[in-house]
């Protein structure tokens, strides 16, 4: 039997994505100018001249840089898998790299990023994976998507692929030990012979790398939802949904829209309810700080985790049901066959929850702190509907997400409307 090279990420359920690049040293400002979403996109989004651009790789210096209290912290926010901008669309290698001077190498501090990430993971045990941003390239004078230094008509886009992106992710594949995932992005016009040269120069150097879906044309191991997407369907696959925790990827001295702890768990059942994975991103700043608020959020998150974890890892995509519940989302062990109620909007006196749908027979209830629940299952022949009614206690256990325990006697089947 061939070893399931995805079960690492069907398990991880929760990865932390970071940004970070000389974009994080404007933080969207830019000469009185400010970009309120995507700053790192500032380059291309305020007409930034490549040659003003990269005068930002003389002042980065991230005097707080830390590799370890990510790691620890990602670990501590119930993480189990890290993204790392390794070149993001501007081109600027955040790691040594051959190829270009284009990097962390030549900056005043000098020293490969993504090493010491790599390192730290391995030494944390947490499985540490690259983003790349293999067509667009705003450095490069072949490079997709720099059409204010570059004539788009004189390109050539193989001379960077051969030149530029092919030999920078065969660096990443060789020289920092094993890379769970690499993380490909915005495909677009790229041609489908390169995208497959791409995939195969990636499972030559590691056969046991997983490609994101949006190296394109399906030649992914697994699918990747649209930037801040939460599918209305269970899909039985691995897939992902990569997310802000504010508005921006990128460091943002101004954008303070941060999601609550609530809302960062209600993400996170959703999708994995529905059998994915949340990547959900922070932007360490210019020093390599990441951002107070940012830290807040996830370690609360990460206390909730802590108490409630079984009803996330280890769960299993299960059919939808076939209404929205108004009180929350549900996850489904079917090792266990146990059905997880996420109770978020806590139901009024007399604290009674309604789902419809369910028609495996249930064998107990409780709160997942271990206190039984009244539950009532009944099957109505008029109108062919099977409900299950659990009376919750009346003080609210978890205002953020209280999880109910439904043990079923086989493999959860539900009813389609
Ligand atoms: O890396 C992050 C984004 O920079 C990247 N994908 C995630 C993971 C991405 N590349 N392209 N796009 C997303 C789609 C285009 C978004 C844009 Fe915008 C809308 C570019 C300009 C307007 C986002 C919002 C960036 C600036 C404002």
């Amino acid at each position: 039997m061939p070893t399931d090279k995805l079960k690492w990420f069907r398990d991880a359920k929760y990865g932390l994505f970071i940004h970070w690049g000389l974009y994080a040293i404007p933080g969207g400002e830019w000469d009185g100018k400010f970009l309120p979403r995507g700053t790192e996109w500032i380059m291309k989004r305020l007409a930034i001249p490549l040659r003003d651009y990269r005068l930002l790789a003389e002042q980065f210096c991230p005097d707080a840089f830390d590799p370890y209290f990510y790691v620890r912290r990602a670990k501590q926010w119930g993480m189990k898998y890290l993204v790392f901008t390794a070149k993001h669309h501007d081109g600027f290698a955040m790691f040594d790299t051959k190829v270009s001077d284009y990097s962390v190498m030549h900056t005043p501090y000098g020293r490969d990023i993504v090493r010491q990430l790599a390192d730290a993971c391995a030494a944390e045990g947490l499985t540490f994976c690259v983003y790349y941003s293999q067509m667009q390239d705003w450095e490069h004078p072949d490079g997709n998507g720099n059409t204010l230094d570059y004539d788009p008509e004189k390109q050539d886009f193989s001379r960077y692929f051969y030149e530029k992106a092919l030999p920078q992710v065969r660096e990443l594949l060789t020289n920092y030990g094993r890379i769970g995932m690499i993380w490909f992005d915005t495909p677009y016009d790229m041609p489908i012979a390169l995208c497959r040269e791409l995939a195969d120069a990636v499972r030559a150097c590691q056969p046991d790398c997983l490609i994101n879906g949006r190296i394109g044309y399906g030649l992914g191991d697994f699918r990747e939802a649209a930037d801040n997407s939460v599918p209305l369907l269970s899909r039985p696959d691995p897939w992902e949904s990569p997310m802000t925790l504010n508005r921006t990827w990128g460091y943002s001295r101004r954008d303070d829209n941060f999601k609550s702890p609530s809302v960062v768990l209600e993400n996170l059942t959703r999708v994995v309810g529905k059998g994915g994975n949340l990547l959900l991103n922070v932007g360490p700043d210019r020093h390599g700080r990441i951002p107070e608020r940012s830290d807040e959020v996830l370690c609360e998150a990460g206390r909730w985790l802590e108490k409630n974890g079984e009803s996330i890892y280890g769960t299993s995509p299960a059919p939808d049901f076939p209404y929205l519940n108004p009180w929350g989302e549900t996850t489904y062990n079917a090792q266990t066959l146990t059905l997880y109620l996420h109770v978020k909007q806590y139901p009024p006196a007399p604290y009674r929850l309604r789902l419809l749908g369910l028609e495996t027979p249930v064998t107990d209830v409780r709160l997942l702190t271990g206190e039984p629940l009244v539950y009532q299952q009944s099957y109505d022949p008029a109108r062919d509907e099977r409900r299950l009614y659990v009376t919750l206690p009346e003080k609210c256990p978890d205002a953020d997400d209280t999880v109910v325990a439904v043990s079923l006697a086989g493999e959860i089947s539900t009813q389609k409307l």
